[in-house]
C-alpha cells in the first residue's frame, strides 16, 4: 500500500486508509472544528478553493503498478548515460537531493542506488483522467493545471458540503481507493493560498489556511515560495531587501510596478492576502508549442536551423489542428550549460503557417549564440493566441487544397496546409 509508505501529516487527526463509519464520524466531528473557525473569521462572500495536487505523481504510478519499486528510489525520465532529465522521482529519491527538471547523470551520481524508469505517459494521462473525473462531482468549477493538479471552486457546490476542508478529505481517500495514490490538498480562499497551501505537507497531507490566518501566513512566507517567482525575481526582490511576503507591504504599487513590470501589482495584492483570480473551468489555451533535448549538443548553425524548421514545422500543424494562430513567436535555447534564453517577437497578423514562422528564424536565431556556443534544448512555441471570434475571418487561411494559388485575394492565400514540411 502505496500511502502507507508515507508519513500522513494532518492539521486535524485522520487516520488515513480508514474508512470506517466510526473514522468517518470522528473525521467528520474534527473537521468541524476547522470550519467553524473559518466562518466565524471571514467574511460571508469569501471563496473557498481547493488545490489537489498528486504526490511524485509520475513515480507513484511506476510504484504502484510495479510492487518492487515501493519503498525504492524511483526516478522516471531518460538514460543516466544519455542526456536525459528528471521527470519524477520519489520522496525515498528525494531524500538524496534529487528533483525535478535535473540531469538524469547527475541523479545517478547523487543516488547510485536509484532505479531509473521510463516514462509511460499514456498510463498516466489514463490515470490523471479518472482522478479530473472525481472532482466533478462536486463541482463543475474545476480548473485542471497539469496532468496531476487541479484547483476546484467548492463555494457552492453539487454536494451542498459547507466544509471545503471535508470536500478535499473525501476526496484525497476517494482518489486513493480509486487509484491506490495519494494527494496532496490546499484549502483557502483564493487560488495562490490554495496552491501554496497543497505544498506545505506533502506528501500525502491537508493543510487549510482560513481567511483570518492569510496575512499572517502571507506575512512569513519566503517571496521564493511566491507563485511567478522564478530565481531571477526572487534575486531582485533580495536586493531590495524583500524576503517574506511581509516585507513587501512596505512597497507602493508605484515601487512594486517600476521594479517588477505588472507582475508587481500581483504581489502588491497578494502581499495583502487579495487575489480576486476566479478558478476557470474551460482554461484558455495560452500557447502552442514543442521543444526537443538533444542526445548530444548541437553546435553547427546549419543544423540548429534544420531542428528549428521543423518545430515550426510541428508547430504549424498543431496551429492547424487547433485552428488557431497566436500573435508572439517564441524560440527557446538550453545551452549545455544549463542557461535558458528566449527569444520573441510579435505581429498583429499573426503566426500561422511554416512560412511566416520560418520567415522570422534568421532574426530570432541571430540574437541568440547559435553556432557558437554548445545547446541542448531548442523549442519553438507560438502564445497570444487568437480566441475564436478574433480567428473566424481567417479560417479561409486553411481550406485545404487543392485550391489554386490566387483563387483568393489579399491575405487569404495562404494555406498553413500547402507549406507543411512532412
Ligand atoms: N513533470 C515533468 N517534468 C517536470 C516537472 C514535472 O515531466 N519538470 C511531470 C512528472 C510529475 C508530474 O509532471 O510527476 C507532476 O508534477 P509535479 O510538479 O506535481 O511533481 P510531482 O507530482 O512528481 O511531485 P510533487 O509531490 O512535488 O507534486
Ligand atoms: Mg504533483
Amino acid at each position: 500500500m502505496i500511502g502507507l509508505l508515507y508519513i500522513v501529516r494532518l492539521e486535524q487527526p485522520f487516520a488515513w486508509p480508514d474508512n470506517s463509519a466510526d473514522n468517518r464520524q470522528r473525521q467528520c466531528r474534527s473537521k468541524i472544528r476547522t470550519i467553524s473557525e473559518i466562518s466565524t473569521s471571514v467574511m460571508s462572500h469569501s471563496r473557498k478553493i481547493i488545490h489537489i495536487d498528486m504526490d511524485a505523481f509520475f513515480a507513484s504510478v511506476e510504484q504502484r503498478d510495479y510492487p518492487e519499486l515501493r519503498g525504492q528510489p524511483v526516478i522516471v525520465g531518460g538514460d543516466p548515460k544519455g542526456r536525459g532529465v528528471v521527470a519524477a522521482c520519489s520522496y525515498e529519491a528525494r531524500a538524496f537531493g534529487v528533483h525535478s527538471a535535473m540531469a538524469c547523470a547527475r541523479a545517478q551520481r547523487l543516488c547510485p542506488r536509484a532505479v531509473f524508469v521510463k516514462p509511460r505517459m499514456e498510463q498516466y494521462q489514463l490515470v490523471s483522467r479518472k482522478i479530473m473525473a472525481l472532482f466533478y462531482q462536486y463541482t463543475t468549477l474545476v480548473e485542471p493545471l497539469s496532468v496531476d493538479e487541479a484547483f476546484l471552486d467548492v463555494t457552492c457546490n453539487l454536494a451542498g458540503e459547507p466544509s471545503a476542508t471535508r470536500i478535499a478529505q473525501v476526496l484525497r481517500q476517494t482518489i486513493y481507493e480509486a487509484t491506490g495514490l495519494t494527494a496532496s490538498a490546499g484549502v483557502s480562499c483564493n487560488k495562490f493560498l490554495a496552491k501554496i497551501a497543497s505544498g506545505q505537507n506533502k506528501p500525502n497531507g491537508i493543510t487549510v489556511i482560513p481567511p483570518d490566518r492569510a496575512l499572517a501566513f502571507i506575512g512569513t512566507l519566503p517571496v521564493g515560495k511566491f507563485y511567478g517567482v522564478g530565481g531571477v525575481t526572487e534575486k531582485k526582490m533580495h536586493s531590495l531587501g524583500i524576503r517574506t511576503g511581509g516585507d513587501l507591504l512596505r512597497f507602493s504599487q508605484q515601487q512594486l510596478m517600476e521594479a517588477f513590470g505588472k507582475t508587481g501589482l500581483f504581489f502588491y495584492d497578494i502581499a495583502r492576502g487579495r487575489d480576486q483570480r476566479p478558478v476557470e473551468p474551460s482554461r484558455i489555451r495560452k500557447s502552442i508549442g514543442t521543444e526537443t533535448t538533444f542526445a548530444e549538443d548541437i553546435v553547427e548553425f546549419e543544423q540548429v536551423l534544420a531542428i528549428v524548421s521543423d518545430l515550426v514545422g510541428q508547430v504549424a500543424l498543431l496551429l492547424e489542428q487547433k485552428n488557431t494562430g497566436g500573435r508572439t513567436l517564441s524560440l527557446k535555447l538550453r545551452y549545455s550549460d544549463f542557461t535558458t534564453i528566449t527569444r520573441s517577437c510579435s505581429s498583429p497578423k499573426g503566426y500561422f503557417s511554416v512560412t511566416e514562422m520560418l520567415a522570422q528564424l534568421p532574426r530570432l536565431l541571430a540574437a541568440t549564440e547559435a553556432g557558437r556556443r554548445k545547446i541542448r534544448l531548442l523549442g519553438v512555441t507560438v502564445s497570444n493566441l487568437f480566441n475564436e471570434k478574433e480567428r473566424s475571418p481567417l479560417r479561409f487561411r486553411q481550406l485545404p487544397l487543392p485550391f489554386p494559388p490566387g483563387k483568393f485575394s489579399g491575405d487569404l492565400h495562404t494555406s498553413a496546409t500547402a507549406s507543411q514540411p512532412r
